[in-house]
């Protein structure tokens, strides 16, 4: 051992000393004796912990959902973030710059990052290269050593190990002190030993993982989302100032290599969503500081819109349940802006108190904290549970900010104002809602003049058809079956709610026998369970209208009627775009490709008749009922919008100017259901 030591020459003086003690003096008997059986020792650990290790990952093998949450898409893609927070935590710790993400052609994922590379020294503990260990032992890497922490979230640490059990194969390549380390693993299992293979420039440094998920694990996919795997690198960026990160998608022919760098950070995250918006004030403002290891970061500006988009990030993680960073955040800001109204006078004498909704109306913000032992708590463990990060929010913030309106008179006078506003719009909203609800005691009776309501009262079977127009809406009604089939025209363009107040909403006719119709109340009184149907269905034409119609529906659903998009009850009907007739023969047809192709097959006479339908108002009543709703025959889109988050920019692309997004956005996130009855 002695030996070992003195060849070292990196040893630090004291340590030397005590080397070169060691080599002099001759071992006694007893202390030979006692050095066999620290060997012993040793080695049993080291089968014992060998055994810690199959068991730990065949652990993880059995019960994926307990690591990874599920073995769905969701899973697969929790295996590129944990790979990608060991190389972030690389780059919080000081030490990375830049972290290269690709997918390759056969889906596998390969993660880089410029930092020191992942020790590959032998551990006395194990006498294994700490390189294998952080691949095969659960938890380790928890706390890496140095005093540092990790910071980015996650399972902690416990991340390469798991992506590890979870990969069919994984391989890891180690550059630092001049070389190449390589090591590579099955299932969890060591496949080739660490190995040099070869030299690299003294420079150059870093660690590369690429992996294969396991199909055995992950049944259901092992492909992944472009899309996904984007928005999240570009959140990482938005939350990770300076850090260079960049993704390249090998399956698709351009290779492109996107590039995600902010300077600005949160600040650049605001600016991003709130692009194309009119706002208050150019600059977001952006609130930066530390106290007791905590990091607050916070960015806001508003828009002149009424919706809130707040975001809140702990370590990195999505904290979509909130927590004390997200309430310290809301408190300090009612109370600052409350303040600073009172201070200045700009309350009239019969204004109350702005609520925390009047001052986040319009405002988007994201609140990003980074705090050595995070607590997660919740249904989906994205609630943060420390209380010192409500207080260290609160004041961070409230400091900045209070400053900043101090500072900045016009701009703070721009953002009670909007409160104010707000708060009138609230108290309107809520007489509204109370005449609504009085109106509702008297059920049935109450129900909306335009509704051919069905016979059955179980919701289960029950489905309302909201229908582009009148006429279509007539011939709806009578091909309908009338048992399980309610009918409910809607007159032209309804209401955008998206730029519309609530008051405004719950003023608005259509909208209100909409929500008549379902039974289930608005707002904060919504309940899914009074639903009166188990399918909604748009019925609009197939043109740019019926698109634009469908699109304002489907706003509402998201923005007023959420539990009813989540629980999977809002359809869309298909209706046909060509009949094609040939003597007896008929065939309804949903493409200009598949009449070519149905044409192609008909012989040329007599010649096919193609009837092109230009709206639901030309079809009869058994035409639409054949076609577009007879459970039979009828094809349904369920919509279905995976992440709720996707929604909210997706609705603000959606009710642009341009008919093309809109349509791409409902086929690419509507899943197809074919025959959804039968
Ligand atoms: C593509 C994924 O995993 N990057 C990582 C490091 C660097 C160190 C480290 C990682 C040592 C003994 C735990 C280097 N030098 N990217 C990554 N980069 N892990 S993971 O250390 C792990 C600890 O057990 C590192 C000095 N200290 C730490």
């Amino acid at each position: 051992m002695s030996e070992d030591l003195s060849k070292d020459t990196n040893l630090p003086a004291e340590a030397e000393a005590e080397a070169e003690e060691a080599k002099e003096s001759q071992p006694t008997p007893e202390q030979l004796a006692a050095q066999k059986e620290q060997l012993e020792e040793r080695a049993k650990d080291y089968d014992a912990s060998q055994i810690q290790v199959l068991e730990g990952l065949e652990a993880v093998r059995k019960r994926p959902g307990m690591y990874i949450g599920s073995t769905s898409a969701q899973g697969l893609h929790h295996l590129v973030w944990e790979i990608i927070d060991n190389g972030i935590d690389e780059a919080l710790a000081g030490f990375a710059t830049e972290i290269n993400v690709s997918v390759e052609p056969d889906n596998s994922i390969t993660v880089f990052d410029n930092g020191r590379g992942i020790p590959v020294d032998i551990q006395a503990k194990t006498g294994r290269p700490a390189l294998e260990t952080v691949f095969t032992i659960l938890h380790a890497g928890g706390k890496f050593g140095g005093g540092g922490y990790k910071v980015s979230g996650g399972l902690h640490g416990v991340g390469a190990s798991v992506v590890n059990a979870l990969s069919s194969e994984l391989d890891v390549t180690v550059t630092r002190d001049g070389k190449r380390y390589y090591m590579d693993f099955k299932r969890g299992k060591v496949h080739t030993e660490m190995k040099v293979i070869g030299e690299a420039p003294a420079h150059e440094h870093g660690t590369k993982v690429h992996f294969s998920p396991d199909p055995d694990i992950f049944t259901e996919t092992t492909v992944y989302d472009d899309k996904v795997l984007t928005t999240r690198i570009r959140e990482l960026a938005f939350l990770n100032k300076g850090l260079k990160l960049t993704f390249t998608d090998k399956r698709a022919e351009t290779h492109e290599k996107l590039e995600f760098h902010y300077e600005g950070g949160l600040k650049s995250y605001v600016e991003f969503l709130n692009e194309g918006k009119d706002v208050l004030f150019p600059e977001p403002i952006y609130v930066e500081g530390q106290q007791n290891g905590i990091t607050v970061e916070v960015a806001l500006q508003y828009t002149t819109g009424y919706r809130s988009n707040l975001m809140t990030f702990a370590n990195n993680i999505h904290t979509y349940e909130g927590g004390t960073h997200e309430s310290g955040f809301k408190t300090a800001l009612t109370r600052v802006i409350n303040d600073y109204a009172k201070k200045t006078n700009l309350f009239k004498d019969n204004d109350e108190n702005l609520s925390g909704e009047d001052v986040r109306e319009g405002m988007t913000a994201i609140v990003s904290i980074k705090h050595p032992d995070p607590q997660f708590e919740g249904q989906t463990k994205t609630k943060l549970g420390n209380s010192d990060a409500r207080t260290v929010t609160d004041r961070m913030f409230s400091e900045t900010f209070s400053k900043f309106l101090m500072e900045n008179p016009s701009v703070a006078r721009s953002i009670v104002e909007k409160g104010l506003l707000a708060a009138r719009a609230r108290v309107a909203a809520k007489r509204a809602r109370e005449v609504t609800r009085k109106k509702s005691g008297l059920e049935i009776s109450n129900l909306p003049g335009k509704l051919a309501d069905n016979s059955s009262k179980d919701p289960e079977i029950s489905e309302l058809f909201i229908v582009e127009g009148d006429s279509a809406g007539g011939s709806a009604k009578s091909g309908r079956s009338r048992l399980t089939q309610a009918i409910l025209p809607i007159r032209g363009k309804i209401l955008n709610v998206e730029k519309a107040s609530m008051d405004k909403i719950l003023a608005n006719e259509e909208i209100r026998s909409l929500f008549t119709a379902m039974g289930t109340g608005f707002g904060s009184d919504f309940d899914l369970a009074k639903a009166r149907y188990h399918k909604l269905i748009i019925m609009t034409d197939a043109d740019v209208d019926g698109a634009h119609i469908r699109t304002l529906l489907l706003t509402l659903f998201y923005r007023y009627m959420r539990p009813v998009v989540d629980a999977g009850y809002v359809y869309i009907a298909q209706p046909p775009l060509y009949q094609v007739r040939q003597g007896k023969f008929r065939k309804y047809i949903d493409s200009d490709e598949e009449l070519q192709d149905t044409l192609a097959q008909l012989s040329a006479s007599p010649k096919p008749v193609i009837q092109r339908y230009k709206g639901l108002g030309e079809m009869d009543a058994e035409q639409l009922w054949d076609t577009t709703m007879n459970p039979e025959n009828r094809r349904l889109l369920r919509v279905e919008v995976s992440d709720a988050e996707d929604a909210n920019g997706v609705f603000e692309m959606l009710m642009g100017d341009k008919v093309e997004p809109r349509r791409e956005f409902i086929e690419e996130n509507a899943t197809y259901v074919e025959n959804l009855d039968a």
